[in-house]
């Protein structure tokens, strides 16, 4: 019987938490605990980092996982790396659930750049109303281009912001188009920066940029080495069934 652990986070690792719950098979879901308030899980959850490769890989060997999910996020390129590490020490079978990246559809203005440090360097120049819609952890290397007037949305309140003229949006999505687009237009949004996360959860804001005919600053994912990648539930739930 497999024991499964999935490295959660994202919309795709709920709905395979569910799928997985309901099928009984053994399983764990893992937060990073990033966020006060992570979604609740049908499955065990545990909380926090294992403490680099080695940390999972003895997790693995303590608790008997026979698989591992990689349900991450795409940015989550340092979870994504040990998980190949520590099931490549410990033989444990591994696969990620990935989603495809979003791609430009007609009437999108995407300047695509290869990392978030492009991206803050893209920013240099006059000062604009920009929709700064990457979360918390790399606000600081955006505080380089101070200029700008910020729109943030952030999963929780703020203790402090390195940024000097900036609004702070409190939400989590997933998020909506007609909402988005009202958010935009009360900011006065004139740029918006986005990651690549692909996914349903968080290409609102760009809906809502090409119908209100604004730029979007996309960064582009970490490049990752290779592993099995899976794209649905089904083929997740093929894959335990023959490994
Ligand atoms: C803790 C766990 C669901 C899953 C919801 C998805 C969709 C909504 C959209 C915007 C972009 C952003 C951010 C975003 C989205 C989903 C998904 C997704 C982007 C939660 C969650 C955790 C996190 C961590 C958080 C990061 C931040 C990133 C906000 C749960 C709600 C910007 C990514 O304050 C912080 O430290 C936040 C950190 C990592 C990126 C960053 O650099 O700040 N996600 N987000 C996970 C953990 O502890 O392991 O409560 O559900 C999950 C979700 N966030 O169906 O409900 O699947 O992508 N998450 C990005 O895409 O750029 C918001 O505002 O338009
Ligand atoms: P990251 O930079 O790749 O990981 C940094 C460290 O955080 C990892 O080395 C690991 O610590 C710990 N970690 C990350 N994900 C974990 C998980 N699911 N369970 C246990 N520990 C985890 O990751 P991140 O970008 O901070 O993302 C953190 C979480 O937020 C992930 O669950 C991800 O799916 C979710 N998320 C991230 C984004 C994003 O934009 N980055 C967007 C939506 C959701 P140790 O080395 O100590 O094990």
């Amino acid at each position: 019987m497999p024991n499964l652990l999935i490295l959660g986070g994202t919309t795709e690792a709920n709905a395979l938490a569910k799928a997985i719950s309901e099928q009984g098979v053994a399983a764990v879901y893992s937060y990073a605990g990033r966020v006060e308030n992570p979604r609740p899980q049908p499955l065990p959850v545990r909380v926090g980092g294992f403490g680099g490769p080695e940390g999972l890989a003895a997790y693995i060997r303590d608790t008997g996982i026979t698989h591992v999910v990689d349900a991450t996020h795409p940015f989550a390129a340092q979870m994504s790396r040990n998980a190949i590490e520590a099931c490549n020490t410990t033989r444990t079978q591994l696969a990620a659930l990935t989603r495809p990246a979003w791609s430009p559809q007609p009437g999108d203005r995407w300047h695509h750049v290869p990392d978030i440090a492009a991206a803050v360097e893209a920013l240099s120049g006059d000062p604009q109303r920009v929709f700064l819609a990457v979360g918390r952890m790399h606000l600081e290397d955006f505080a380089a281009q101070p200029q700008h007037q910020y729109l943030l949305r952030l999963v929780d309140e703020p203790d402090r912001l390195p940024l000097p003229n900036a609004e702070v949006v409190v939400a989590r999505g997933p998020f909506t188009e007609a909402d988005d687009r009202a958010l935009m237009q009360r900011h006065g949004t004139q740029l918006v920066v986005s990651k690549n996360a692909g996914g349903t959860g968080a290409r609102a804001k760009l809906d809502a940029a090409r119908a209100l005919g604004l730029s979007v600053l996309m960064i582009d994912r970490p490049i990752l080495p290779q592993r099995i990648e899976l794209s649905s539930i089904a083929q997740v739930l093929d894959w335990l069934d023959h490994h």
